[in-house]
């Protein structure tokens, strides 16, 4: 039986996945970065001889640093050493195909010469935007442009986290036209952008703006057709985000999957979607003590792996110091990536979920373009078989290592199960195997 629908004026206005060229592109990325820079960069996580024990982005809310100290960072702001083509050619050989950039974090501080806000860049030493030749660089290395926006703005006087006065929406109020004012500007300044990547909207003034954050989304669309904007913008009627009181997302594709996997295909409710992922165990923004395990780079490669079998994108944080450079460490985890991409990124890029029963040896990806099959593999059993078991009606008709198209022994089981025998036992880094099938057998 159906379930009883709530009727709501701002809950999702589509059920199901977008489908226009925009969004397919988006879909079939596979591959993203993300970049945190702002006046917490200079910090790096540290004031005064201490260390701040959160994540280095949110250091203005830390009791030991006074807001003064903080809201003066403008004036030491110069990135002396940034280079647009430096970071934009970083992203290209890592195999990046979308890239998110933070233009104003919680901090309220804007990386574009807003005219809406003294707070911005050009009050700094450095002077000059850097957004748009971020923009520019990595639109002319074929990645696509998404900018990060903090709906919360901590340097806005007008900035309510609740709405409990009259005073309250008033003030409010400014500061919605305030917010589109910046979002227009932003698009204006820069038409190549994609999307829109939203943040610090979960507190209570916003959520009780179900009804603005649903006019701003159909605006924003209306002014840059094709525009892709993330579940993390909208509240419905009642307060909720991400999915409506009926269950429906809100938003292209969904926001919610911040450091953290979905752990099956149902899990992903079948919507489009995307994971963040920092390297160190938290934190966005660079920090000098970098906090908890360091993921390796094959650590991440599995996580890229899960994702993309499970029909999502895998994101990977950077968070370049006060002088725009990256520490050496993100550097040779990007290097590292892109050895890998490389050889294999046939099996991430256009690729998606395939439906046959995962095996313990890795993950299945099926490309959308003609497909092909790929298993990416990283755990080789003792026996060094892999075991495939295809959905009824598809057999395997070859099966070949991606990096040398050396054929690989398939060895036919019960019913159309396979051992796919690897030659080569103790294998020291992942690697895919593509397969080509039939109907029937
Ligand atoms: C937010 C920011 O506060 C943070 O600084 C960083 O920019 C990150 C990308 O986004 O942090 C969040 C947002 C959402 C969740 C957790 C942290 N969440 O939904 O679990």
């Amino acid at each position: 039986a159906a379930q009883k629908q709530v009727p709501l004026q701002h809950g999702a206005h589509r059920i199901g996945k977008r489908t226009d060229a925009d969004m397919n592109r988006w879909r079939d990325y596979g591959l993203g970065e993300f970049i945190h820079m702002g006046l917490y960069s200079i910090l790096g996580g540290d004031y005064n001889s201490m260390h701040y024990d959160g994540a280095a982005e949110w250091i203005r809310s830390w009791n030991k640093l006074p807001h003064e100290v903080y809201d003066n960072l403008y004036k030491k702001f110069d990135p002396k050493n940034f280079d647009p083509e430096v970071w934009a050619r970083m992203a290209k050989n890592m195999g990046v195909r979308y890239v998110t950039i933070t233009t104003k974090h919680h901090d309220g501080f804007c990386l574009w010469p807003s005219k809406y806000t003294d707070f911005n860049i050009t009050k700094t030493p450095y002077k000059k935007d850097m957004i748009g030749p971020l923009v520019k660089a990595f639109d002319q290395a074929g990645i696509d442009v998404y900018l990060y926006f903090s709906v919360m703005d901590w340097h806005q006087a007008d900035w309510r986290y609740d709405l409990k006065t009259v005073a309250d929406s008033v003030a409010f109020n400014r500061f919605k036209t305030f917010t589109k004012n910046q979002l227009t500007e932003l698009l204006t300044l820069y038409p190549q952008t994609k999307g829109l990547w939203f943040d610090g909207t979960w507190d209570n003034s916003w959520k009780k703006s179900g009804a603005f954050s649903d006019s701003l989304d159909q605006y924003l669309k209306k002014i840059h057709p094709g525009l892709i904007i993330g579940s993390r913008l909208r509240a419905d009627d009642y307060g909720n985000r991400h999915f409506d009181a009926n269950g429906h997302l809100m938003g292209d594709y969904e926001q919610g999957w911040e450091r953290k996997i979905p752990s099956d295909y149902t899990a992903t409710r079948g919507n489009d979607w995307d994971c963040i992922m920092t390297i160190p165990q938290n934190g966005w923004g660079y920090s000098k003590t970098w906090m908890g395990h360091w993921k390796t780079p094959y650590e991440l490669i599995e996580m890229l792996a899960k994702c993309v079998s499970l029909d999502g994108n895998f994101v990977v944080n950077f968070g370049p110091k006060g002088d725009g450079t990256f520490r050496k460490k993100e550097l040779q985890t990007a290097d590292s990536i892109g050895a890998w991409m490389k050889v294999n990124h046939e099996a991430i890029y256009n690729a998606g979920y395939l439906n046959w029963t995962k095996q313990d040896w890795g993950y299945y990806t099926r490309s959308r373009k003609d497909g092909k099959i790929y298993m990416i593999v990283f755990n080789v059993p003792i026996n060094g078989a892999l075991k495939v078991s295809p959905a009824k009606k598809e057999h395997i008709k070859k099966a070949y290592l991606l990096q040398d198209n050396k054929t690989l022994h398939v060895e036919a089981l019960d019913g159309n199960d396979v051992f796919i025998q690897l030659e080569q036992k103790n294998q020291q880094e992942p690697f895919v195997i593509v397969l080509e099938t039939g109907q029937g057998g």
